[in-house]
């Protein structure tokens, strides 16, 4: 687990950032993340909102990718089972474990993402302990039933302007939307059904690696 030293390479780790989807008729999520890595994902978000210990394995196959491929490696919501696995960090949704006591849990090492989809949630938001901030949803989604109203890019622009944190733009991303958010300052986008829900999830994450700059895309 070693942190970024900076925020600049923080910012460069979130450029690419895929979250599991471990909903029937999405491929494997072992297969999933190795299909991003090879196109050059600089992060994975574990989002199993299901999780049960017969994951565990899963878990573990999946974190050990990232780290050979050096992409961070983050488990969304689950504090214990983000230190249990030894991730890079975890992300939070405001109702969740407060950005605070997952700090004390993890470590200064930890890297704490917290999801704030307007400027009200970022004025009253716990920024202190955190690292980054998703932010959205940009586009319309229906992988997240309870999303809050799409922010659109102008949302995100205000987002990326009044965040001291890098922001990470999510929600209905796709190839031909990514560059737009990184016009907007994002520092990366989160992405899952445009990679998960596709005939070809290999062509979409080279797609998006693509659009991204990423070299091996
Ligand atoms: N969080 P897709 S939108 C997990 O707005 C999640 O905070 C969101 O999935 C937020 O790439 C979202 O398939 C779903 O649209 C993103």
């Amino acid at each position: 687990m070693i942190r970024p030293p900076g925020s600049r390479e923080l910012k460069s780790r979130l450029r690419y950032y895929f979250i599991t989807d471990h909903e029937p008729g999405s491929p494997d999520p072992i297969e999933q993340v190795k299909t991003v890595l090879a196109a050059g994902a600089t992060a994975v978000q574990y989002r199993n909102k299901a999780f049960s210990l017969t994951d565990w394995d899963q878990v573990c196959t999946i974190a050990k990718l990232c780290r050979r491929a050096g992409a961070l490696f983050l488990v969304n919501d689950h504090v214990l089972l983000a230190k249990a696995v030894a991730a890079d960090g975890v992300h939070l949704g405001q109702d969740d474990c407060p950005p605070g006591l997952a700090r004390s849990i993890l470590g200064p090492q930890a890297i704490v993402g917290l999801s704030v989809s307007d400027l009200e949630e970022l004025a009253e938001s716990d920024l202190g302990p955190c690292d980054y901030i998703g932010s959205g949803p940009v586009f319309a989604t229906a992988t997240k039933a309870d999303a809050k109203p799409v922010r659109g890019l102008e949302g995100l622009a205000q987002m990326t302007a009044a965040s001291p944190l890098p922001v990470v733009a999510i929600g209905g991303i796709t190839a031909a939307r990514a560059a737009e958010c990184i016009r907007q300052a994002a520092a990366g986008v989160a992405v899952i059904s445009y990679i998960t829900r596709a005939g070809d999830p290999a062509a979409r994450a080279r797609d998006l690696a693509r659009a991204l700059g990423l070299g091996s895309g």
